[in-house]
């Protein structure tokens, strides 16, 4: 008998470190899911046929659910598979984290890794982040940022490797939690720009830990057919927790926009607001090509308003 079919369906690319960090999570919690490729730069008109907007990866779809960023979805998973448990533990600043990861380290290794691989990045490829970020991106500015970016770095980086001195494995302590998985994804991108983490034992001793997870079993998947599972399915029954009006202006029913505080040039999603509270938020969309589908963003690190 062959195995049920698998309603995890991540969209991502391979060099995306925001991917990197779902798929050790999904390698983490031994799972299986479908992989469906999107392209690394803009237009990217099956990822936004699908979301309604938002251009960036991983975003994990279960039928008619789509969920963006990795922070909403690492809560996803851990709420529809709880073993092994990846829940913030208590005394600990995993979430603290993932956050300063998030807002601080992240644009630092982006910064170190194009920088060290200038000459190798297609001109598309910067053009298309300058659109994202708003501003410029040029290949010898960014060549010149290197120094100054490897600098912060290590100072920042020692801050991790006096803190992964103590006895618990892992940041967020005996198992690895969303600082964890948060924080590998972007030291898998700084090693990949060729960061050198010699004189780093700890952190280099975690990331092997983190590494061993491996990806879960991935099998490959396209975005038609992921469409395909959008329109065939309804969307799951929404919690009955939502508070309306929000402190943010907006009310359930609105049309709402949203869009990521960082990186959000071009990336802004509409919709009806079905479901809101100071976690996360629900819209809905309606498209020929998905039917009815619910988009799920996090609070954090969004910027929702109404329209009109
Ligand atoms: N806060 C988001 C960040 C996602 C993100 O910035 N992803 C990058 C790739 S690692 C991206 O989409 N960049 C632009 C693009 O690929 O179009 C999350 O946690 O998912």
């Amino acid at each position: 008998m062959s195995a049920p079919t698998c309603d995890l369906i991540l969209h991502h690319y391979n060099e995306s470190p925001y991917a990197e960090k779902i798929r050790v999570l999904l390698g983490h919690k031994g799972l299986r899911w479908r992989s469906v490729k999107v392209p690394r730069i803009a237009p990217k008109p099956d990822l936004v046929a699908l979301t309604g907007g938002y251009r960036k990866v991983p975003v994990l779809q279960i039928g008619a659910d789509v969920y963006c960023d990795t922070t909403l979805i690492a809560e996803v998973l851990q709420a529809r598979h709880p073993q092994p448990g990846t829940a913030s533990e208590a005394g600990r600043f995993n979430d603290l984290v993932a956050n300063w990861v998030d807002v601080n380290l992240f644009g630092k290794a982006v910064g170190f890794t194009f920088g060290s691989l200038a000459d190798h990045l297609p001109d598309e490829l910067l053009a298309d982040r300058a659109a994202l970020r708003g501003g410029p991106l040029e290949r010898d500015a960014l060549k010149r940022a290197v120094p100054l970016a490897r600098q912060e770095l290590e100072t920042q980086l020692s801050w991790v490797e006096t803190g992964l001195q103590g006895d618990a494995p892992f940041v967020n302590g005996a198992q690895p939690g969303n600082g964890d998985f948060t924080l590998y994804s972007t030291l898998w991108f700084l090693r990949n720009g060729r960061f050198d983490f010699s004189g780093l034992p700890c952190i280099s001793a975690w990331m092997e830990r983190m590494g061993a997870f491996g990806h879960g079993q991935r099998e490959d998947f396209n975005a038609e057919g992921a469409l395909n599972v959008a329109q065939a399915a309804a969307p799951a029954a929404l919690p009955d927790n939502s508070v309306s009006p929000d402190p943010a202006g907006v009310a359930l029913g609105q049309v709402v926009q949203v869009t990521p505080e960082q990186l959000g040039h071009g990336t802004s999603v509409l919709g009806e607001l079905m479901a809101i509270n100071a976690r996360r938020l629900t819209l809905r969309l309606h498209s020929e090509r998905c039917g009815d589908v619910h988009i799920h963003f996090p609070r954090t690190g969004y910027r929702v308003r109404a329209l009109a």
